[in-house]
């Protein structure tokens, strides 16, 4: 499986990157440090996922972040993306697993402990637990769980974590403090002035934090 760092996980929202398109919104942010990207287009044909897929990849090339594609198997085979990441009413993660084969990495969404304590260690490589807080990006969003509640997912969780769910830079500390990997974000970097200087500001925190915990 290729290596990967959830320090600061960029999820690509279509409209809210709008202005921008999602590849130059990709471009910036991984310049900026971002160090993966999710392709997450609910209303997409597969051949669109494709597409889009192919046009990430190709800018991602050489630049070490890793392209994940949310909930189409067939997209991320076609891809050949880094990894797919599945939510609790997709496909099973055993299947998935089956599909992709061993080498894709494969992360799950979590949202509450049944959740987290479902997860298979063996099949699942990462979990992404929100969300955190109440967000307008994802209006059917499962009850947010607050940091308490994140720091109790991220404990019983059997693989690395990842945070998601309305996490703006200020949240960066207490967030790592919880022993998740990272942030995942999507609308504090998609339809951003400055896609770039946002993740450098993003990254640049995540640096300081880990070296304050050495
Ligand atoms: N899953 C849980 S919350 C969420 C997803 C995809 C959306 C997070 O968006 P934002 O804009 O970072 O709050
Ligand atoms: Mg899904």
């Amino acid at each position: 499986m290729k290596a990967f760092d959830l320090s600061l996980y960029l999820v690509l929202d279509p409209d809210l990157c709008r202005d921008l398109t999602m590849i130059e919104t990709t471009r910036a942010a991984v310049a900026g440090g971002v160090t993966m990207v999710q392709l997450r287009h609910k209303h997409a044909t597969t051949a669109l996922r494709i597409e889009l897929g192919r046009a990430l990849k190709a800018a991602l090339n050489g630049t070490g972040a890793t392209l994940i594609i949310n909930d189409d198997v067939e997209a991320a085979i076609e891809v050949n993306a880094d990894g797919l990441h599945i939510g609790q009413q997709d496909i099973d993660a055993t299947t998935a697993r089956q599909r992709i084969g061993n080498d894709m990495i494969l992360g799950v969404s979590c949202s509450n402990e049944s959740h987290a304590t479902g997860i298979d260690p063996r099949i699942v490589d990462y979990a992404g637990i929100g969300p955190v807080f109440g967000t307008a990006t994802k209006p059917d969003h499962d009850r947010p769980l607050g940091m308490s509640g994140l720091r109790h997912l991220v404990s019983i969780a059997p693989v690395p974590t990842v945070a998601i769910g309305g996490l703006k830079l200020e949240h960066v500390d207490t967030v790592l403090e919880t022993g998740a990997a990272g942030l995942a974000v999507v609308s504090a970097i998609c339809g951003q002035a400055d896609p770039e200087s946002i993740s450098r500001q993003f990254a640049d925190r995540i640096r300081m934090a880990r070296i304050r915990a050495q």
